[in-house]
């Protein structure tokens, strides 16, 4: 609910042109604000700076380049529905220059990089999504015939902000997979500097546009962790927030795809769901605009990671993830179904892994885990057990 300094500004001259500028009500923008400005952890009052710093401050000259990628970011930020995200941040910022987006091309887009670079000297933000072969002198990309190491640090030379947005700037995502042919890094490792990092493959687009939202306004861009990402998106484990956590708790599990607990949403995480070891805020903010249960575990699929370093795109899918700051619940759910019904040779694999985890530290959780599927232990006394 919005507080009484932005209800002050309801009346504004200046709210109503924002709106009418964003094609908003000016119901909907402020709601907008005020959501930026819970979402980012700002204290109480400061929806309404975020309301004027939109409607009435210079937007953002922003840089954006992109290398070694699949343009998945740009991409998840224009396919968002109501209220139009990408119309949200294109009207926040001034992209004056684009690789994907531009419809010039040749020497007329790198003559706009330049010029807004020298208009904006200091004052604009780069953006770069995709990771930076290093390799070889950098070779393996190259744009208007120049690296994308040579690219970035002389677009990073007169930022005032650089950010790296998705997994693949952040630290090499996807193109760093083993065994790296092209010495695919981050942002951050080509500058020798930190920068902020926006993970995710793709990211959410509501971290981008909070964190410009955030500079626009103060001017800076928001508090953020060792590994560069801003606190407000990164700081809790997916599996904190998750709504199946409850099955997890409870010991209720999918075993496989289309299994009867997987069409009855059980957790994933004998499925190698890796959301206790993930940070991320995937489960509370969700992609696209598109209503409830639309992020990976919502639809099925168990979290990969890819938020992680370390953990997306490097550990597989069979793997179970490390359950971290576990800690027991308030109270366990009443367990009102039996269990393990069904369960095939396949599913014992699994669970044979999570015994191995018990015996890794996790001893507690892997106890709530495994043990209740009788028909898997009962497969085990059998000496069914396949090996994994
Ligand atoms: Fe793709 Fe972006 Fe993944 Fe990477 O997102 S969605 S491969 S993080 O750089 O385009
Ligand atoms: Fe959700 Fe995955 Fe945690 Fe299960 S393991 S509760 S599916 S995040
Ligand atoms: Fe990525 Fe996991 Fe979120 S796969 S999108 S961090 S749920």
């Amino acid at each position: 609910m919005a507080n009484a300094s932005l209800l002050g500004l309801q009346g504004s001259a200046v709210v109503a042109a924002a709106s009418k500028r964003l094609g908003l009500s000016r119901r909907e923008f402020l709601q907008f604000c005020t959501t930026v400005a819970a979402s980012l952890g700002l204290p109480q009052g400061a929806d309404a700076a975020v309301a004027e710093a939109i409607a009435s401050k210079k937007r953002p000259s922003v840089i954006w380049l992109h290398f070694q990628e699949c343009t998945g970011c740009t991409e998840s930020m224009l396919r968002a529905e109501h209220p139009t995200l990408e119309r949200l941040i294109l009207d926040v910022i001034s992209l004056d220059y684009h690789e994907t987006l531009f419809a010039a091309a040749g020497h007329q887009v790198e003559q706009a990089r330049k010029t807004a670079m020298k208009e904006n000297k200091g004052a604009y933000v780069l953006v770069v999504e995709g990771a930076i072969p290093t390799r070889d002198g950098g070779i393996y990309c190259k744009i208007g015939g120049r690296t994308a190491i040579e690219l970035t640090k002389e677009c990073a030379a007169d930022a005032a902000a650089v950010i790296a947005i998705g997994s693949c700037a952040s630290w090499g995502g996807m193109p760093s997979t083993d065994p790296n042919p092209t010495g695919s890094s981050g942002v951050a490792a080509v500058l020798g500097k930190p920068v902020v990092t926006i993970p995710g493959c793709p990211p959410n687009p509501y971290n981008f546009l909070s964190t410009v939202v955030h500079f626009l306004t103060f001017g800076s861009l928001p508090p953020v962790d060792e590994l560069g990402r801003p606190k407000f998106a990164y700081s809790r484990l997916v599996h904190e927030n998750c709504e199946r956590r409850a099955h997890f708790d409870a010991g209720r599990f999918a075993m496989e795809f289309g299994d009867e607990g997987h069409r009855k949403g059980y957790c994933l995480y004998k499925l190698g769901c890796k959301g206790p070891e993930t940070y991320a805020n995937c489960p509370t903010i969700l992609f696209g605009d598109a209503g409830a249960g639309t992020w990976p575990v919502g639809c099925g699929h168990p979290c990969i990671g890819c938020t992680e370093q370390g953990i997306g795109f490097s550990k597989p899918i069979h793997m179970l993830a490390k359950v971290k700051n576990a800690e027991p619940p308030q109270q366990y759910p009443r367990i009102v179904e039996e269990k393990g019904t069904g369960a095939t040779l396949a599913s014992a694999a699994i669970l044979a892994a999570v015994a191995g985890a018990a015996a890794g530290g996790a001893a507690m959780v892997a106890r709530n885990l495994g043990l209740s599927h009788k028909v898997e232990e009962a497969e085990r006394a059998a000496g069914r057990k396949t090996e994994v």
